[in-house]
């Protein structure tokens, strides 16, 4: 049973997210850190020492234009140098002036031109840096009853995606993403996963769904939206981190541990865990006042205990009690895997892997953090530029 899960585990790989490592906030402050990093390049950076202690973050996604570049090339060439590739490309039609009414679903056409090209640029990117999938979440939707036809916004949206969808290479992907409101208060033109899953299903077989955990109702049961989604191999990957109440950012798991285990359980059970199965796995989360690597370290760890928790699940005897219609023994199977400590079969695997069993304390005894801080002077600090 530990080989069996120890050998899934090997093969676990999580996508950080390059502004995690910039500053973050509210509109009520984003708060400076010492080190942050003023350039991709040094995002990429501290990416890479998550990496570097966890074993299972081998991958970055970039957003564009915060990680803009000269040379995108290069950049992938600094990320390999570190142990390290870039992964998804994230788009951006939410930060100019001109997308206050919309982006691609903007009434006037001008705009939505500009928004297009602006997707087609980001393929172009992922051609220079040898990605495979363009994510795509577009803030659109409007504040007031009236303000825009909801039709009408949902053929420009399809238009956009069309044209988009064309641009892309055979082995790249567009993974379109849902959120229920914010920055929209009224209506939001891809506010569900329902929304999602029919625009993907028009464009093709590359496109599929992106499940960002934040992004739901409260008391939305996001597993049964991943069960459905793989069952029917529309889902394309995660945005994982956790909230209280709204699109909070928290570090996944941080709010809700039993949440995380039951999706994972999900994957598990569809055995869908293998990078072979396509699904990509990303953090999309914002450290506003603790400190940005050690956060993401703790993230990726929080992942990969719900991983071992779900990969515990007896699930022969799972079966044998849902057959029977055992509903009382076959919760029990699950959450006697949800209340097994898996950290020392973790810190037995690391061990194995020529790691540090305690990642956040070997990370704290390694002095990155005070050297980043100490070289970091002067310059522009990373953020969301909003
Ligand atoms: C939108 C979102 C999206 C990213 C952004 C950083 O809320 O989840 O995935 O572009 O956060
Ligand atoms: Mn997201």
């Amino acid at each position: 049973m530990a080989e069996r899960i120890k050998a899934a585990l090997r093969d676990q790989q999580i996508e950080v997210p390059s502004w995690a490592y910039g500053n973050s906030g509210t509109r009520f402050k984003v708060f400076a850190q010492p080190g942050v990093p003023r350039t991709p390049q040094e995002k990429i950076a501290d990416a890479a020492q998550v990496h570097a202690f966890t074993g299972i973050a081998p991958i970055v996604s970039l957003h564009v234009p915060w990680d803009r570049v000269d040379d995108y090339q290069q950049l992938a060439d600094h990320a390999d140098g570190l142990g390290v590739r870039i992964g998804t490309i994230n788009a951006n039609v939410f930060q100019d002036d001109d997308y206050r009414l919309g982006s691609v679903t903007n009434p006037d056409p001008r705009i939505r031109r500009k928004a297009v090209a602006h997707l087609i640029d980001c393929v172009d990117v992922m051609d220079a840096t040898g990605s495979t999938d363009l994510k795509l979440w577009f803030a659109d939707g409007t504040n007031y009853p009236g303000q825009d036809s909801i039709r009408a916004r949902q053929d420009r949206l399809a238009e956009a995606l069309h044209t988009t969808y064309a641009r892309l290479g055979d082995r790249q992907r567009l993974l379109l993403e849902y959120k229920l409101f914010e920055p929209a208060f009224y209506t939001t033109d891809v506010p569900d996963w329902g929304t999602a899953y029919a625009h993907c299903l028009r464009l093709g077989d590359r496109a599929k769904v992106v499940i960002d955990t934040g992004h739901h109702a409260p008391g939305t049961n996001i597993e049964f939206i991943v069960a459905f989604l793989l069952h029917a191999g529309k889902l394309g990957a995660f945005d994982f981190n956790s909230r209280f109440y709204a699109d909070d950012d928290l570090m996944a798991g941080a709010a809700d541990p039993f949440q995380l285990f039951r999706i994972m359980f999900e994957i598990v059970s569809a055995d869908a865990l293998r990078p072979a199965r396509g699904i990509n796995f990303m953090l999309d989360q914002c450290h506003n006042i603790e400190p940005k690597i050690p956060g993401q370290i703790r993230s990726v760890l929080n992942v990969q205990e719900a991983t071992a928790k779900a990969l515990l699940v007896d699930a022969e005897a799972l079966a044998a009690a849902q057959a029977a219609g055992d509903v009382l023994g076959a919760n029990a199977v699950l959450m006697d895997a949800y209340h097994t400590d898996v950290r020392p079969l973790l810190r037995e695997l690391r061990a194995e892997q020529g790691l540090d069993p305690d990642p956040m304390a070997a990370y704290a005894r390694s002095g990155y953090a005070q050297r980043i801080a100490a070289e970091r002077v002067g310059g522009q600090q990373a953020g969301w530029g909003a």
